[in-house]
Formats: structure tokens, sequence, C-alpha cells
């Protein structure tokens, strides 16, 4: 048994239909992606890998990059997909705590991350795309027939790394199980078939556009047309060809910025899902008046999948995300005293179900903190159940900023800033951004005697932190505003920077 590879990809073996539509007009078969899953899987048993093994991938967005996920389940061995942003440093972290024993990045990186393999015993290997890179090359004179490693349901599929409260990313680990159910439960609750045709623009290694879109498509035998970056020129062109699309909210208001999105060009679409980070209202109704479809809206995390959705019949309703998807169960809990809480209440959601994630990678004391006994997983959102059982997540207990549907903890930025000896202590929060939800912003307190160049603790930033994570500014101030209790009142500092922006604006 093989949960994973028996249901998404063994299934295929015969199946001349259309997996992937590329951006060069060509068109792969789920027939021929099998086969790309077993070559590969054949070169990792080449390359000396075991069942239990992680594989780090830091790749682009490929057909072979999709069939190494397959090649993972198919083997038994765990994937470990990377945001393809991280820099060496942050890229190290993940080697090293993961203990992989393979670690896979682009050709044009293999040179800057021999060291870091190296370090951490990782074997290095690279994919590019269009063929290009030692993996490609090796899974070529492969036989497409691989055997398949007996693995139980309760057996990792994948590692997703999510940063922490702490500033120390912690490892979520998923079962086979954990994945099989909820893309299983999604594909019926959203009405998936092979007739269908996903614009698939997210990128690959999260959860969003790895395990809601293509264990779905798989699980449906639906067709992807596979675009290598969201690009919105190539995403309207492409529409009127598609049925779905799944996105963050940057992709539907950039849409509405774009006099094209009209009737029209989305007439043969059935469905618009949004996830990953708030959807406004407004955002909604301003697509349903464009466009006469309603953006059906769900919510998730890395280590639950998908836990609550807007009905595909019935009512869609804007600024919630529906109810829990079968199977699972959802409580609002008070904090203080770790009791439910009644309908109309906020509290924090806390979910139960077979998509709930079995720990994280060697923390058994944050695992036992937000895993309890009996299965319930605390998601850090703060939430309340309207009258008619929808959810509406009204804020976040945990301190973190989503920018573009990217998660940013603002305790990873602080602990670089305070490691430069001119400064005090810093306090990173999220501002609004018209684009993506949120964008950073550091205050910093600088030593008395010789404060810090704004100007150097950017550059520090861009050496050492993804792109998507560097603060729009940074600020000097005296103090950082503290409660009674000594906490750090990031609310204040949020609204001082928006109260000094906009009078800088009518100035
Ligand atoms: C790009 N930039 C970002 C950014 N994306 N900055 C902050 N936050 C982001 N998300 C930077 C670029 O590097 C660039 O910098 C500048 O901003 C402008 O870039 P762009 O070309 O306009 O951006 P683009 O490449 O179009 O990307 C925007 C985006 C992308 C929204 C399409 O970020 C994206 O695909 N986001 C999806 C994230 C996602 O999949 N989340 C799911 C997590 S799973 P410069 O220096 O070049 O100007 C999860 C669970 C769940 O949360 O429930 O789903
Ligand atoms: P990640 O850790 O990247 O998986 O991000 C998960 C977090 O994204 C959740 O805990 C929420 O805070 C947020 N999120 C996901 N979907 C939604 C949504 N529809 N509305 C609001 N927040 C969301």
């Amino acid at each position: 048994m093989n949960p994973l590879y028996d249901r998404f990809f063994a299934p295929h073996r015969d199946n001349k239909s259309v997996f992937l539509k590329l951006a060069d007009g060509t068109a792969l078969t789920y027939a021929e992606f099998r086969d790309r899953v077993g070559q590969i899987a054949n070169t990792l048993l080449a390359w000396g890998l075991h069942p239990g093994d992680r594989v780090a991938v830091q790749i682009e967005k490929s057909p072979d990059a999709l069939a190494l996920y397959g090649a993972c389940a198919q083997t038994g061995t765990v994937f470990l997909p990377l945001n393809t942003g991280y820099t060496a440093d942050e890229l190290s972290y993940f080697v090293k705590d993961s203990g992989a024993k393979l670690f896979i990045c682009d050709p044009a990186n293999a040179e800057a991350l021999d060291p870091v393999a190296r370090r951490h015993r990782a074997k290095l290997e690279t994919l590019g795309v269009d063929g290009a890179g030692s993996l490609s090359r090796a899974a070529n004179s492969q036989s497409p027939i691989a055997p398949t490693a007996e693995v139980q349901g309760n057996d990792l599929a994948a590692l997703l790394y999510t940063s922490g409260t702490t500033g120390r990313s912690k490892g979520a680990m998923l079962t086979h199980d954990n994945l099989v159910s909820n893309a299983e439960t999604l594909a019926e609750y959203w009405r998936f078939t092979s007739d269908d045709v996903l614009l698939h623009a997210l990128p690959i290694f999260h959860t969003h556009g790895l395990f809601v879109a293509i264990n779905v498509t798989l699980a449906a035998g639906s067709s992807m047309i596979f675009m290598p970056k969201f690009d919105i020129d190539v995403l309207l062109a492409e529409m009127p060809g598609a049925s779905v699309l799944m996105g963050v909210p940057t992709f539907y208001t950039r849409l509405l910025d774009d006099v094209r999105l009209n009737k029209d060009v989305s007439a043969e679409m059935r469905l618009f899902i949004s996830g990953s980070a708030p959807l406004l209202a407004e955002t909604h109704i301003a697509f349903q008046q464009r466009t006469g479809h309603r953006i059906l809206e769900r919510y998730g995390m890395t280590e639950t999948n998908m836990n609550a959705s807007n009905p595909y019949d019935g009512d869609r309703r804007a600024g919630t995300v529906g109810r829990p998807l079968p199977g699972i169960a959802i409580k609002i809990m008070d904090t203080d005293t770790d009791t439910e809480l009644p309908q109309g209440e906020i509290g924090q959601i806390v979910v139960r179900g077979p998509n709930v994630f079995c720990g994280y990678w060697n923390m058994p004391e944050k695992t036992a903190e937000e895993l309890w006994p009996d299965g319930f997983f605390i998601t850090g959102d703060l939430g309340q159940f309207d009258e008619d059982g929808y959810l509406q997540i009204v804020g976040r207990q945990k301190d973190l900023i989503i920018s573009g549907g990217y998660n940013i903890y603002p305790k990873e930025i602080e602990l670089l800033l305070d490691e430069n000896p001119n400064v005090v202590e810093s306090a990173v929060v999220g501002v609004p951004h018209a684009d993506f939800g949120e964008a950073v912003v550091a205050y910093v307190v600088p030593t008395a005697d010789s404060p810090p160049d704004p100007a150097l603790l950017q550059e520090l930033c861009r050496r050492k932190l993804a792109r998507f994570k560097h603060p729009q500014d940074i600020l000097l101030i005296t103090d950082l505003p503290r409660n009674t209790m000594g906490k750090v009142q990031k609310n204040v500092l949020r609204d001082r920077y928006i109260h000094a922006k906009q009078s800088s604006v009518e100035a």
C-alpha cells in the first residue's frame, strides 16, 4: 500500500487525456506524466534513497518538478519543497534541520549552494526548467516502471516549513492520509471532474499551489494550464479556455484593476476560489458585479491543509470562509480558560480532522503545545461562527504578516535587525498594502551613541532574507510603545505608520 501514489498517480498509467497544458503550447498527457514519475523514482532509488529520507527541493515550476513530487510519493521519501526566493542562509537552516539526504536546486544556483549541501552532508543535484539539470538527465535513461514503496497512511509524505513566532521555522509533518483525505474532500466539495481545466498560476512550493491545486487535479483527472507564474496577460488570455482559478486575494485585486476582466472573458469559467489570506468583502462584491461570479473563499494552513469552505451550491458569503469541510471539526475557544465559546463569540480557532498534520519535525514540546491530545490543533487565528455556521476570521493571535499570500513572521526579521550592535531592539509590523494586502515595516531603537544607518539594515535584510520579507521602510524610534505588562504594542506602531503616511500624502 502507498496511499498517495496509489490514489493520485498509479491510476493514470493508461490515461491518455491531457494533464498539463504548457506555456510553449505543448501538452503532457497523464500517461506521459506518470511515466516520468517512474523514471524519476528509479533515479532516486539509484541514488540510494530509502523510504523516510527527506528530499529538499528549491526548483522552478516545471513538469519535472511535479513528477519529482510524485516520485517521492512512489519511493516513500519525504518531499520538502522550498520557496524559490529563499537565500542560502535561509536554505542552510532547512537542509540542516530536516537532515535532508538529497538537496535538489536550480542549475543556476548549484555553485552557490554547494557549500550548504556539503556542510549538512546532503547530496546536491539539479533540476531546471526545460529538461536541464542532473536529475532530468539521469531520469532520461531510467525505466518508467519503478517499484512502489510500501508505506502506511500515517507515514510522512511531505515536510513543509512554516516560520514560527519564536523566529525558528518549524517543519510541519504531513502524512499520506492527510494529503489524500483533504484532496478527495475538496475535489468532491468543489465538484471537480475530468472536464475541468484549472488555471494554475501559483507557486508549487506551498500548500495552496501544491496540495490544493495539484492533488485536487490529480484526484479528479482534470487538466491544468500550467503557468510559470502569475502573469495577468497570460491569465486573461487563457481564461476563455479554462473552468477554474485558484488564487490568493492579490490575483483578484489585480484582475479587478484590469479593464479586460469582464463577463465575456470569464463566461466559460465555473469557479473562482480564493484563499491563503483574507479576501476583502469589497473585492468579492466588485468581482461579482464585474463578472457575475461569486468568488468561493476557503480557509486553510500548512499544518492542516484546508479546513473550511464556502459552499459550491448555496450562499457564498463575502467576508467569511464558509463552513467546516466534511469530516473536519472546528471550535472557537476561549484562550484564557481553554473552554469552547458559544456561537457568535470571538476566540481562537481550533481544528480536528484527518487533514491535521502529525506534529513538528524534531519539536515535541512545540507539537504538544499546539496539537492537543484530543486531536485539536490551535491555529493561532481568531474567529467566530455566525448563526448559520459560517466561520469568519477576525484576526490572528499569532504575530504574523501575510503579504501576497506569503507568511512572514516578524520575529525572524526582528532577530536579524537586533544582531546589529547599534540596534537596542526592534519591532516589525504589517501595514496595509494595496497590492499585497500587507507589507513589512520595521521600527528600530538605536543605541544612544551611534544610531544604525537604515540603508545598511536594508542591505542586511537583502543579503539574508527572501525578497518578500524585506521591509518597505526601516524607521528609527526612541522607544517602543509598551503596555503595562511590558508587551510591545504593535497596533500603536501600525497606527502611527498609517497616520504618518496619510499626513505625508495630505501635505
Ligand atoms: C513578489 N514580491 C513580493 C511578493 N511577491 N513582495 C511581498 N510579498 C509578496 N507576496 C516582490 C517581488 O520580488 C518584486 O520585488 C516586487 O514585490 C513586485 O513583484 P511583482 O512582479 O509585482 O510580483 P509577482 O511576481 O507578480 O508576485 C506577486 C504574487 C506572488 C502575489 C503573484 O507573490 C504569488 O504568487 N503569491 C502566492 C503565494 C502563495 O502561493 N501562498 C500560498 C501559501 S499556502 P522587486 O525587488 O523585483 O521589485 C497557505 C495555506 C492556504 O497560505 O490557506 O493556502
Ligand atoms: P500558512 O502558514 O502559509 O499555511 O498560512 C496559513 C494562514 O493563512 C492561516 O493560519 C490564516 O492566518 C491565513 N489564511 C489562510 N486562508 C485564509 C482566508 N481565507 N482568510 C484569512 N486568512 C487566511
